[in-house]
């Protein structure tokens, strides 16, 4: 017999506003919390637990003293990487939580024959085999999942834990990237804890088993935002299991509902989007709530920029509400097309220009064509992002950049 708790896509330390930002870490707390509350054995988190590799380091330490909190009463936290916890210099709060026993990595592996033989973490309390397969940025995991092989005992309760999309089980429609094909997948296991798409999904898959994805536990987009305003629930999984599992419960996360209001801008002016914005937030009752405005469609003239925000927070702020965030990544004009441009993703522009240029690539090296070099082009391309920390020396920073650069275009082709 034994009980877990399966978290996904905390992501810790996402959001600029403030507001947010805590209800996101408090979600978090309080998820934790209800674990110890409920008895468990041990907590899953699939991945994600960060926002960032390192995020701001104040804001998160609450999160963190509770975490050693849990796992001096001796409940396990597992984990895996998600696409926002790893970083390609090594330089992660998840890699030191690792170091310093908050956190159990599920994923062990080693090679047999060009192929990836993952380990399992058995559990001490319950016997339980948990094994965990890492992410990375924009899926690049897949190479290794195409190879890797498990061999289980038969008699045993297993879990296999993972952070990617599925294909034909689970699109991520947010930050479209990259799915698994479900071959990969290892057959025959109990649970399949997943992660990384931001959307609650519990299905029984024959020759597999039990696919759960709770989704986000709060949020960390807009969108996810969206999606709890428009009735959506967000939370965890608490699951009993003896040789099968006997039962999974949803715990649903109440921290927050927010209010939406949603404006079609197409053929109108900014003026009279303004209007009817200022219309629509007065007539709500916002004391204490959040506002998400949707402002979305082409304006028939003007500039998107002339919608004032400031403006409209102002007149939110007056209403005592918790506060606003203001989406219009969706709002273009006819008059000012360059506008679109901007509002675009970036993500999205960067990949769509390395797709268009690996098409006209006539070089020779398979390694820099196809999915792969593109994967190759937007790592190199984060990794140029970083910056040097405050505290560390030139050529530190320097090995740090060259040995990344190294394991992203793989060691041998250095030679
Ligand atoms: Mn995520």
């Amino acid at each position: 017999m034994g009980r877990f708790s399966h978290i996904s896509d905390v992501h810790l330390g996402a959001f600029n506003d403030p507001y947010l930002r805590k209800r996101n870490i408090d979600s978090f707390i309080w998820a934790l919390e209800k674990s110890l509350e409920e008895n468990v054995d041990f907590i899953i988190i699939s991945g994600d637990l960060f926002n960032t590799p390192i995020p701001d380091v104040p804001q998160i330490t609450n999160a963190i003293k509770k975490m050693r909190e849990i796992v001096e009463r001796d409940i396990k936290i597992y984990a895996i990487y998600g696409s926002h916890d790893y970083s390609v210099t090594g330089s992660s709060i998840y890699s030191i939580l690792v170091a310093a026993g908050i956190i159990s990595d599920l994923h062990r592996s080693r090679e047999n024959n060009g192929k990836i033989v993952l380990e399992p973490v058995v559990d001490d309390k319950t016997g339980a085999y948990i094994y965990g397969m890492y992410a990375r940025k924009g899926a690049m995991e897949s190479e290794i999942f195409e190879k890797i092989t498990i061999n289980p005992p038969p008699e045993v309760f297993k879990i296999f834990a993972f952070h990617s999309a599925i294909s034909g089980i689970s699109k991520d429609m947010q930050f479209n990237m990259p799915e698994i094909p479900i071959s990969y997948i290892p057959k025959n296991m109990d649970y399949y804890a997943g992660g990384h798409i931001h959307e609650r999904i519990e299905m029984d898959l024959p020759e597999y088993g039990k696919i759960v994805y709770p989704g986000p536990l709060f949020a960390s987009t807009f969108v996810d935002l969206e999606k709890i305003a428009k009735g959506g629930s967000c939370g965890f999984y608490i699951v009993d299991f003896s040789k099968g599992i006997n039962k999974i419960e949803f715990i649903e996360n109440e921290i927050i509902r927010p209010e939406l209001v949603e404006i079609n801008a197409n053929g109108k002016i900014p003026e009279e989007i303004m209007r009817e914005a200022i219309s629509r937030i007065e007539a709500l009752q916002l004391d204490g709530r959040y506002l998400l405005l949707k402002i979305w469609g082409e304006l028939s003239s003007g500039r998107t920029s002339e919608v004032d925000r400031k403006k409209l927070i102002e007149i939110v702020k007056k209403k005592n509400a918790a506060g606003i965030n203001i989406n219009v990544s969706q709002l273009t004009s006819r008059e000012f097309k360059e506008i679109e441009i901007i509002n675009r993703n970036q993500g999205n522009i960067e990949l769509e220009i390395f797709e268009k240029f690996l098409k006209q690539y006539g070089g020779k090296n398979e390694s820099l064509i196809g999915e792969r070099g593109k994967n190759i082009a937007i790592s190199l391309l984060n990794l140029l992002r970083i910056e040097k920390n405050d505290n560390e020396s030139g050529p530190d920073f320097k090995n740090k950049i060259i040995n990344a650069t190294g394991k992203i275009i793989g060691e041998e082709e250095w030679k």
